[in-house]
């Protein structure tokens, strides 16, 4: 049983799982031996697969996965599968209308996150509005997807919406960028009463005083609630003579005031370290977008994009990671801060 909670978390029994082995690195993460889970190639017009998200629906899974179209346009598609391993996709994206029932398709959309709040499924992305920008969209059924209207001008990516709203009000991390390969970025809170207008904006981490998170740092899969604070994996950016490097790094936010870091692991939780993360369209990329967990054993499954190619899942267990990231913490005084100024 164990020490740390879920708050609010279901049973997921069927959650993709394997033991941990008896190597693996520092941190209590492993990698499914089958790795990547998703190839080359996934579906027609559809080159790459990876950065996406998914979620269990009906007693089985759905997710929202960037497809990289053979015309190198990153587009959402819809996709299911049994066991959460196993992907069938619709072969056509997903087709957005707006609250008036027309067609209002986003020019790019790439790196969806899927969190459902009370009864609605938001999906948010990175989308060109004059520049990059977040995207965001609804559904009740996975049938008909209404748009959003753009929530925030540019530049901004990485929008992860938690799972519940807090003092009422919905919560979002972003990250602001540029529209290219952004050299700087920190994670921001934001504050909504409708998901249209966002404001009361809080500085919530900036990247890393460790090497591996010393460029930007990004929000990954939608915060976890659980008995020490938000569960957060994000991921963490480090520049080389070669180009950068993604890892996945983790932290604890406070429960009632996120932007607030409570406990943020100085060590990476993965890195690139597999085939599948250092070669591809990308090296060197492990990009988190979706975690599952089962509030029975404690188990977490982390759904990875692998070098901007593959998708990758990795396991833990509550109790441990959480240990991890407390023995391991190191706050600045930014981190530590309410973020106003
Ligand atoms: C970021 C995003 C991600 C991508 C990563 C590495 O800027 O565009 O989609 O995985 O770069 O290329």
């Amino acid at each position: 049983m164990s020490k740390v909670k879920f708050i609010g978390g279901s049973a997921l029994p069927n959650i993709p799982w394997q033991d941990k082995p008896e190597k693996i690195g520092d941190a209590p993460i492993w990698r499914y031996t089958e790795n990547p889970i998703i190839g080359r190639n996934p579906l027609k017009n559809v080159a790459r697969i990876f950065n996406s998200a998914v979620m269990p629906y009906n007693g089985e899974f759905i997710g929202v996965f960037r497809g990289e179209q053979v015309n190198g346009i990153p587009y959402i598609y819809l996709g299911h599968s049994q066991d959460g391993i196993h992907w069938q996709y619709d072969e056509e994206k997903i087709h957005f209308v707006d609250e008036n029932g027309n067609d209002f398709m986003p020019k790019y959309a790439y790196d969806p996150r899927l969190v459902k709040v009370e009864d609605i499924y938001y999906i948010m992305w990175c989308t060109d509005f004059y520049g990059a920008a977040i995207g965001m969209a609804k559904t009740t059924d996975f049938k008909t997807f209404v748009r959003i209207e753009n929530p925030f001008i540019p530049f901004n990516r990485n929008a992860v919406l938690f799972p519940r709203k807090i003092n009422d009000k919905f919560m979002l991390l972003s990250r602001p960028s540029d529209s290219g390969h952004t050299p700087f970025g920190d994670v921001f809170l934001s504050e909504s009463p409708d998901m249209v207008y966002w404001g009361r904006h809080r500085h919530v981490m900036g990247k890393g005083s460790e090497w591996w998170e010393s460029v930007k740092i990004g929000g990954g899969a939608a915060p976890i609630e659980t008995s020490e604070g938000w569960l957060l994996f994000y991921h963490g950016v480090s520049g080389t003579c070669n180009g950068f490097v993604y890892s996945i790094g983790g932290a604890i936010l406070d429960i009632d005031n996120p932007s607030i870091v409570k406990y943020r692991c100085e060590n990476y939780l993965l890195t690139p370290e597999e085939w599948y993360e250092e070669r591809g369209f990308v090296p060197n990329v492990c990009f988190p977008c979706a975690t599952l967990q089962d509030a029975d054993t404690g188990r977490i499954a982390i759904y990875y994009g692998a070098a901007d190619s593959y998708v990758g899942l990795a396991f833990t267990k509550l109790d441990e990671i959480v240990e991890y990231i407390k023995a391991h913490s190191v706050l600045s005084e930014q981190d530590s801060e309410i973020g106003i100024r």
